[in-house]
């Protein structure tokens, strides 16, 4: 029994516990992702790397069975941009349920020619992520965002791809909100 009160107890009243995954991202994970490239050097030059977000996955194997993934995106911002994950689109057709349990975010998601939306993760808010979508997450809160994601075992993580073009849209702290704007990193339709 996981200890009263700690987040392996959290994860156990949504049937997350015992995961069998643990991943960690840390600032130096991320670096070109952010677009402030001299804020995201300055921190890591002061020996500092800070941790942005912590996946517990209970993986599967067999074509037809679901993965469940929480997801924990701690609060901060690299210069004005809020911490995110790294994002990415799936190998296979394949779409994503998305059910916020504390916190606000956004989730970014972009087909692959760049068309951007977005949509709230709140506590008890589910989201859908249509197949051939990328989708990256991103923590506008003052508090950890945390939200279970369920999707196909088989649908595969293509990380390749959002390294090569990036996302269109980033969010930033603009007169104290979260504001949508143009990366300026991204690197256009995907060919
Ligand atoms: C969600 C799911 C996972 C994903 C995680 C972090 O839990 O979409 O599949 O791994 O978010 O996102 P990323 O893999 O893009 O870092
Ligand atoms: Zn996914």
């Amino acid at each position: 029994m996981p200890a009263k009160g700690s987040f392996s107890a959290k994860l156990s009243k949504i049937g997350l516990f015992p995961h069998d995954v643990k991943v960690e991202r840390r600032l130096s994970d991320l670096r070109k992702y952010f677009y402030d490239k001299r804020a995201v050097e300055s921190i890591l030059s002061r020996g500092e790397d800070p941790l942005i977000y912590v996946v517990y996955e209970i993986g599967r194997e067999r074509e037809g069975e679901l993965n469940v993934g929480c997801t924990i995106i701690y609060p901060g911002k690299i210069g004005d941009e809020y911490y995110f994950t790294k994002g990415h689109f799936h190998v296979k057709e394949a779409g994503e349920v998305y059910l916020g349990i504390s916190g606000e975010g956004l989730i970014l998601m972009q087909d692959r020619y760049g068309g951007v939306f977005t949509e709230e993760i709140r506590p008890e808010t589910i989201v859908y992520v249509p197949p051939g979508l990328a989708h990256r997450s991103v923590n506008t809160g003052k508090n950890e965002l945390i939200f279970l994601a369920i999707y196909p075992s088989d649908a595969g993580h293509d990380y390749e791809t959002v390294d090569r073009i990036g996302f269109a849209k980033i969010v930033v702290e603009r007169d104290g909100k979260p504001t949508l704007i143009d990366n300026p990193n991204y690197r256009g339709e995907i060919k």
